[in-house]
């Protein structure tokens, strides 16, 4: 039976070899039998652009190029935390960068996918610092910088968003419904895949009177957590690493 993957928030680092070795074990065994696999962002803990060679960087660029090599293309959405991913990663990687918003037409239904951050409008300390570091002169400096320096200022954006996220509400960090239903009619879709807010689930609700469906990806801090969509379905699925060995 044909299948398309999704996975989001990783959050690879050299610090997690467990998350390496599971979503190492998921491109071998899983990922290769898929008719596509799309990655939504924050596969890294965090980026610091592609010249940063790292053991994990190319272990993580040949797993995706071998998969594709077999016939599983790799589609790529930025998250908050490895928008510095580039081109030439995309290409060592043999993947497909995509904008941050995406229709696809999966087995018949139009999806948007994407990977959530922006739907968390009520988060605004989160949404201005998100639009000045996409601002491409800034990032065309912060690449010019030393690997040394970009990796300190990068622990000291960590630092202050970690500190920040403690006074603010769990709800501020979730999506906005209004946000949700606006930028799906946008897109004209009644289902939406999207990762970020590390709350996995599946929201059926009712957009313009018809039924729509927000999927979420969960993350893979000790457990993975991988959607399949078929032409019978979805099929949002998690097993702790224990179970996977
Ligand atoms: O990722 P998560 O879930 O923990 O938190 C996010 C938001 N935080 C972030 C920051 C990332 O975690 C860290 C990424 C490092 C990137 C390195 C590359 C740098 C490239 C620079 C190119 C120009 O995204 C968090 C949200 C949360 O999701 C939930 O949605 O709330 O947002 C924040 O906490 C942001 C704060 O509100 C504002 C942060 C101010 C940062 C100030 C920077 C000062 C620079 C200091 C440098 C020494
Ligand atoms: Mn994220």
């Amino acid at each position: 039976m044909p299948r398309t993957l999704f996975i989001a928030d990783l959050h690879l680092s050299a610090g997690r070899p467990d998350i390496t070795a599971a979503f190492l074990r998921f491109m071998e065994k899983e990922a290769v039998h898929a008719e596509a696999l799309y990655v939504l962002g924050d596969l890294f803990e965090f980026s610091i652009g592609d010249d940063e060679q790292s053991p994990l960087n190319r272990q993580v660029a040949a797993a995706f190029r071998t998969c594709s090599e077999r016939g599983t293309p790799v589609y790529f959405i930025h998250g908050n935390r490895d928008f510095m991913v580039g081109r030439r990663f995309a290409r060592e990687a043999g993947m497909t960068l995509l904008p941050e918003r995406q229709v696809i037409e999966l087995y018949g239904e139009p999806t948007l996918i994407m990977h959530g951050d922006t739907l968390c409008t009520e988060d605004a300390g989160y949404q201005r610092y998100r639009r000045i570091t996409r601002w491409p002169w800034l990032q065309w400096l912060f690449l010019r910088l030393p690997l040394t320096l970009r990796l300190r200022i990068a622990e000291g954006i960590r630092g202050k968003s970690a500190q920040s996220k403690q006074d603010k509400m769990m709800q501020v960090m979730d999506v906005n419904q209004a946000e949700v239903e606006r930028q799906m009619a946008e897109a004209g879709v009644r289902r939406l895949i999207h990762g970020h807010t590390h709350r996995p689930a599946i929201h059926d609700f009712s957009l313009a009177g018809r039924p729509a469906r927000r999927i979420v990806l969960g993350d893979w801090y000790s457990q993975d957590s991988v959607l399949a969509v078929g032409p019978q379905g979805v099929e949002l699925q998690s097993r702790a690493f224990e179970e996977l060995s």
